[in-house]
């Protein structure tokens, strides 16, 4: 995907590919930019004309993405959205179109590939919808091969398990189905996350989920990127037991505590890990995030505690300040 988003060396947005790809999941992360904005911005801006699925899903091209990037760039260079969008909109007219603006530090793919990412998503939701776990492993062997770990957690495995999401949602698969497919990508990130090194002096943190919260692949994935940045880190899965957690983090002293949420429930409950850390000394550090706080930003100022960002590559630079501080 970082590929398509290079300039070329007389390139603007207007050479890149106008076919729609990503959904606006994969939009968000790949642009920074927070669900709620992009539908304010495309609603009252028009610059953007993303395909309409037949379940009407909005589907982004990678010129789309690359539109929104330069707008985030004027924006958090200080522009009002407004005249950033009125500047674009005047470039348009002229025919004098910006150069794309360079992706978020992502990792970038290990090296050149002709087939794009979400297109291994797709293969992928093909391959566990039909419970083929072969097909699966072929397909995670070719991954690994061609892409990062990052791009194959973020392009693949979510855009995979969205679409099973939906697919679940609109009856089209069955309870079953989605259990396999979760099932079988827990697994391979439980994998990756195990093979990575463990360092006993660096520092420790806990990952894991609110309570009630059963969605831990996130968690997972935070995990497995926090470990490979090379902290100590434990993962507790899903639901946590707040009075034992506390205990045990009282006992064992981690530098940080996070703690991800799907359900808004499982968010609310995590008042409860923050009073419980107050009087802690040392106290270790609690940040928290996940979809949740994506969706419904306000649950953001009414979590006691440190909000680590909308992306994993977000939260791994909020750690890392964390924990230099
Ligand atoms: C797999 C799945 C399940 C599995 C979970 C298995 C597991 N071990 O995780 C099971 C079957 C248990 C399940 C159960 C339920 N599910 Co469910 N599930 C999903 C599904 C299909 C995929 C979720 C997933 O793993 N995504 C992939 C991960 C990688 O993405 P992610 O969690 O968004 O994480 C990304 C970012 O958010 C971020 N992130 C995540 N955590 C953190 C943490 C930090 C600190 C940071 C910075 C970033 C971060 O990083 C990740 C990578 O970018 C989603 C569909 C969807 N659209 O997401 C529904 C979905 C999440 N489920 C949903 C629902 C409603 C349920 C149930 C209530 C269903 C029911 N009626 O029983 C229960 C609730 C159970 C519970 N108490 O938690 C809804 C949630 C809606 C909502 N927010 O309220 C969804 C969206 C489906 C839908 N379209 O309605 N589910």
């Amino acid at each position: 995907m970082a590929e398509a988003l290079r300039p070329s060396p007389a390139g603007s947005i207007s050479e890149l590919s106008d076919s729609p790809k990503y959904n606006i999941k994969a939009v968000c992360l790949q642009t920074g930019i927070r669900p709620v904005t992009l539908r304010a911005w495309e609603r009252r801006y028009k610059l953007l004309n993303p395909h309409r699925t037949r379940s009407n899903y909005r589907l982004y091209s990678d010129r789309d993405l690359a539109i929104l990037r330069w707008l985030k760039s004027r924006v958090d260079s200080g522009l009002p959205i407004s005249a950033a969008a009125t500047e674009l909109a005047e470039m348009r007219r002229l025919g004098t179109w910006p150069e794309p603006p360079p992706a978020l530090p992502i990792t970038p793919p290990l090296r050149r590939e002709s087939v794009a990412p979400i297109q291994y998503a797709d293969r992928l939701f093909k391959a566990l919808t039909a419970h083929s776990e072969s097909e699966a492993n072929a397909i995670f062997n070719e991954l690994y091969a061609l892409y990062d770990i990052a791009t194959v957690c973020t392009d693949v495995i979510l855009p995979c398990l969205v679409s099973i999401g939906d697919a679940w949602q609109r009856g089209e698969i069955r309870i079953t189905t989605e259990h396999f497919a979760s099932n079988y990508v827990r697994g391979r990130l439980m994998a990756l996350y195990q093979a990575q090194p463990t360092l006993r002096n660096a520092a420790r943190i806990l990952v894991g989920c609110a309570p009630y919260e059963l969605h831990d692949i996130g968690s997972l994935m935070l995990a497995l990127f926090l470990r490979r940045e090379g902290y100590r880190v434990e993962f507790l899965g899903q639901d946590v037991h707040v009075d034992d957690l506390l205990e045990y983090a009282r006992l064992e002293r981690p530098a940080l505590i996070c703690l991800s949420a799907t359900l808004e429930q499982s968010a609310r409950e995590l008042k409860r890990v923050h009073a419980g850390l107050a009087n802690m000394r040392p106290r270790p550090k609690f940040g928290f995030g996940g979809p949740i706080f994506v969706m419904r930003p306000s649950l953001r100022d009414s979590t006691p505690g440190i909000y680590l960002g909308d992306t994993l590559p977000e939260a791994s630079l909020k750690v890392r300040q964390i924990l230099s501080s």
